[in-house]
């Protein structure tokens, strides 16, 4: 079979299209994005027509995967972990509904939070809708989990969580493919009532996903994916889960690992495997990625003293596990190498040189400068890099859509100006809606929509909202004579403050436009031409 060199991120996506994938539906995010990026480069993929469009958000993907599958294809949707709050409301509901054709629920989390706003672990969302969660500790696992979450998927009728971290997700490994299926033809769910969740049938259909419980438990416990390798020193057993069975093992380079693992790659967890690694060993080491999520199961709340692991400090609370990590949780001592030479120092991240949000904010800035500190609501993109020094021109950044309804909250309460700060894609994925609220109480904000034709921070993704922003807020509601488009240059400086400070005499809802294509696009032909042909005003 062929062997191929992939992120784990793209062995996800390779494993899903031998496995017959019809459609991936995402949201970029970090550090997920490859996994559709992948499908959309794939050459077979474009031949046969595999759907990779991006979606406008993450519910939006999840919700278009689980059509698919309700039409019997197999779908893939991919996101960050933070995504999976936005997707929540179908994802859990869908563990209800059930998947027809095979459906494979990707999540990479960040814990360390690299490029993210918290590291919460997305396995308790799985646990939380009562899912099948698969976890792979190398680049293999996750093709092979991928090829095997749609057959987990169409043999239990749900669909299946993969989670991921971002070092499995954004490293490389060989990885040997396997037979590439057909795609599912298209096939209605047995059950026509399945997908409709009145409460009548919501609650036959719990009923049934409490019952499944115990075949999911009893297919963990013949996982290939879950593994119980005896070791003679039974004073430990160690109980670890996905990437950080990489970790121990890089510890043990040069000879067996004496004590007893439990390698864990799929949940629910095998029972008698955890039960015999309990009875069999002294004391238990819990070693997972993320929160402590199986080592609170085991604990109880009783807190069994016999359980370490980052609960009681064996291993840090937080951020992400290394070799070292777990190396000292299990006794090792390390001299202090890698130390960061003094003459290397810290680098934050910065916008780009040329950007044009940083035009957008120096003219914000001046318009505000008599209103002092604290009147700007942002949100989540390259902009938020204008919240350090030398701009210090955000006072917030809390979730995708959130600059728009916090400005609103705060006019609310009378405090003005407020202004809300939001991109292009980030308004598509959620900014919309809070400016419907706006516009329905007359709030008194302006929102600059900063519009660079993509989705820079993620790595120039297509923005749904290309082409669209001027319409939809007039769609919205937002009064034209109050709706700005400009070109934030050096040039324009002034004319930006001027349209900013008039419309703080404005009380009402006032959309500013600042519109410069981002820098790292204009060597992309694609988008060039269709700025040109839509003669985009700015
Ligand atoms: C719920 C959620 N989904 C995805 C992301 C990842 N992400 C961060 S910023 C961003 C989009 C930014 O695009 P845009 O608003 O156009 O701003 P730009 O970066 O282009 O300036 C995305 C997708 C996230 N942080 N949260
Ligand atoms: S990638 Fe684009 S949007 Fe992001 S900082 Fe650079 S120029 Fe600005």
């Amino acid at each position: 079979m062929q062997s191929l060199l992939l992120l784990g991120a793209e062995a996800i996506a390779q494993g899903a299209l031998d496995a017959g994938l019809s459609g991936v539906y995402a949201y970029p995010g970090t550090p997920s994005t490859e996994i559709t990026e992948y499908v959309q480069h794939d050459r077979a993929a474009r031949e046969r027509k595999v759907h990779s469009q991006w979606s406008s958000n993450e519910k939006t993907a999840m919700e278009a995967a689980l059509g698919m599958s309700y039409a019997g294809k197999r779908a893939l949707v991919c996101m960050k972990h933070v995504g999976l709050n936005v997707a929540a409301d179908a994802f859990v509901n869908s563990a209800i509904t059930g998947a027809n054709g095979g459906l494979v629920v990707a999540v990479a989390d960040d814990p360390s939070m690299h490029s993210s706003q918290n590291e919460q672990d997305s396995r308790f969302y799985g646990k939380f809708a009562m899912m099948p969660i698969l976890e792979p500790s190398n680049q293999q696992e996750a093709y092979d989990m991928a090829y095997y979450g749609f057959e987990l998927s169409e043999k239990f009728g749900i669909p299946v969580l993969l989670r991921i971290t971002t070092r499995l997700s954004h490293s490389r490994s060989g990885v040997i493919r396997k037979e590439a299926q057909k795609e599912n033809e298209i096939k209605l769910p047995s059950d026509m009532r399945q997908f409709v969740l009145l409460p009548v049938i919501a609650k036959r259909r719990y009923k049934g996903l409490i019952s499944n419980q115990l075949n999911f438990e009893l297919d963990s416990e013949d996982s290939g994916f879950n593994k119980y390798i005896d070791g003679k020193d039974k004073s430990l057993g160690i109980i670890v889960c996905g990437i950080a069975y990489n970790y121990l093992k890089e510890n043990y380079t040069d000879s067996d690992i004496p004590h007893p693992v439990l390698k864990i790659g799929q949940y629910p967890l095998p029972r008698k495997q955890v039960n015999k690694i309990f009875d069999e060993c002294d004391e238990i080491l819990v070693i997972e990625e993320g929160y402590p999520i199986v080592e609170e199961l085991l604990k109880g709340y009783l807190e069994r003293e016999k359980v370490k692991g980052r609960l009681d400090g064996t291993l840090p609370r937080d951020g992400e596990l290394n070799p070292r990590l777990v190396g000292k949780a299990l006794g090792m001592e390390f001299d202090e190498i890698n130390k960061v030479p003094e003459i290397v120092t810290g680098r934050p991240p910065a916008m780009c040189v040329g950007c044009g949000h940083i035009d957008a904010y120096i003219a914000l800035n001046e318009a505000l400068e008599e209103f002092g500190d604290g009147h700007v609501f942002a949100d989540i993109g390259c902009y938020t890099l204008g919240a350090l020094e030398p701009l210090n021109a955000i006072n917030t950044c809390v979730d995708m859509g959130a600059s728009i309804t916090m400005a609103k909250g705060a006019a609310d309460a009378g405090f003005q100006p407020a202004i809300a700060v939001i991109g292009d894609s980030t308004f598509t994925h959620s900014g919309m809606t809070g400016l419907l609220d706006a516009v329905s109480e007359n709030s008194n904000i302006i929102v600059l929509i900063s519009d660079n034709f993509t989705t820079g921070m993620t790595g120039q993704q297509d923005s749904q909202a290309f082409g669209k922003i001027e319409d939809i807020c007039k769609g919205i509601g937002v009064d034209e004579e109050h709706i700005f488009i400009i070109n934030p240059s050096k040039r324009n400086k002034q004319k930006l403050i001027d349209i900013i400070k008039n419309e703080m005499k404005y009380e009402g809802v006032t959309v500013i436009i600042p519109r410069k294509q981002c820098v790292q696009t204009v060597k992309n032909k694609d988008l060039g031409k269709k700025i040109r042909e839509l003669n985009l005003k700015c």
